[in-house]
């Protein structure tokens, strides 16, 4: 792969978007090695990935303007297709998906890190949808899904606008979880950086992720994204069948076992990996 790193650290899986020079763009290539990245990742092994760009400048910034300039409609088309499918192979990945958003989130870089489960971001981070300023609407899910996380009137006035926001407004509008700041020591010295920073505060969320009974989290996922689509009494409907899925796994005797027993020791052990 030229553009992607992939890397696992027990249950976690790290997935770095690796284009620095081009502000880890989205071109052709980028997506089609993102996309197999995703069909390789070994769902036996590993329980939450993170997603991030290289460098500490950007996350990334929107999809390759250089590439999309000569495309014809059909090509604009396909490479559409291509994005929208990664996109939402992400969104419904099986396992949680956190973006750990290190700068710049334009564009179909903002679209991508909505289509994860959970943003965090470091301070220096910028989010927005500047399409409108060059002749295009959001095309990789960014009317539908900053509307569904912010609200269609805040969603509306960054889409219009092509305004960018900055990492606590971004926090104040509920577009990202948590903003990560560089650690500084009494001389007011740098001691980690915004991106170890970040990257540390990624992995221990998704330690904490993976440290949980994983049908449980795989099914609340599922409950969530899928209720979010229809209306109240279809998806009780849907958070009762993923519930009663939980049933007869040995993640949920194991995990009320542990509670029952008042054994914290095993309460904490991470329960193994079946029926899946
Ligand atoms: N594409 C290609 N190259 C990019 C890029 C991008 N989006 N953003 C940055 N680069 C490249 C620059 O060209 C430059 O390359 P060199 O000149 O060094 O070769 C290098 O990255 C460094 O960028 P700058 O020199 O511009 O760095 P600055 O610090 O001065 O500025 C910036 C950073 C992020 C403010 C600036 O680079 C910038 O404004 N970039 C463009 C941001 C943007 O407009 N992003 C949205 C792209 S539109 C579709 C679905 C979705 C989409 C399209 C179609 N369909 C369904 C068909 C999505 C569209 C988008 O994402």
């Amino acid at each position: 792969m030229d553009y992607i790193l992939y890397e696992v650290n027990g249950a976690v899986g790290t997935i770095t978007i690796n284009r620095e020079k081009a502000l880890n763009a989205l071109n052709s290539q980028v997506l089609e090695e993102l996309n197999a990245t995703l069909d390789a990742v070994d769902l036996n092994t590993v329980r939450c990935l993170i997603l991030t760009g290289a460098g500490e400048k950007s996350f990334v910034a929107g999809a390759d303007i250089g590439e999309m300039s000569t495309l014809t409609k059909a090509e604009g088309e396909a490479f559409g297709k291509k994005g929208n499918d990664v996109f939402r192979k992400l969104e419904t990945f099986p396992i949680p998906v956190i973006a750990a958003v290190n700068g710049f989130a334009l564009g179909g870089g903002c679209e991508i890190s909505m289509s994860c489960d959970i943003r965090i971001c470091s301070d220096n981070a910028v989010f927005g949808q500047p399409e409108v300023g060059l002749g295009i609407t959001p095309g990789f899910g960014g009317t539908q899904r900053l509307a569904r996380l912010v609200g269609a009137g805040m969603a509306k006035q960054m889409i219009y606008t092509a305004r960018n926001i900055k990492a606590q407004e971004a926090y104040r509008i509920g577009l990202v979880n948590q903003v990560i700041s560089a650690e500084v020591n009494e001389a007011g010295e740098v001691t980690v950086s915004a991106k170890d920073a970040l990257m540390a505060a990624a992995n221990k969320m998704a330690a904490g992720i993976a440290m949980q009974a994983p049908i449980a989290v795989r099914n609340s996922k599922k409950a969530i994204n899928d209720g979010l689509q229809v209306d109240m009494d279809q998806a009780i409907v849907i958070e009762e069948k993923l519930f009663g899925d939980c049933f007869e796994t040995e993640d949920q005797k194991a995990g009320m076992g542990n509670f029952l027993e008042k054994d914290k020791e095993k309460k904490l052990k991470v329960v193994p990996f079946k029926n899946c």
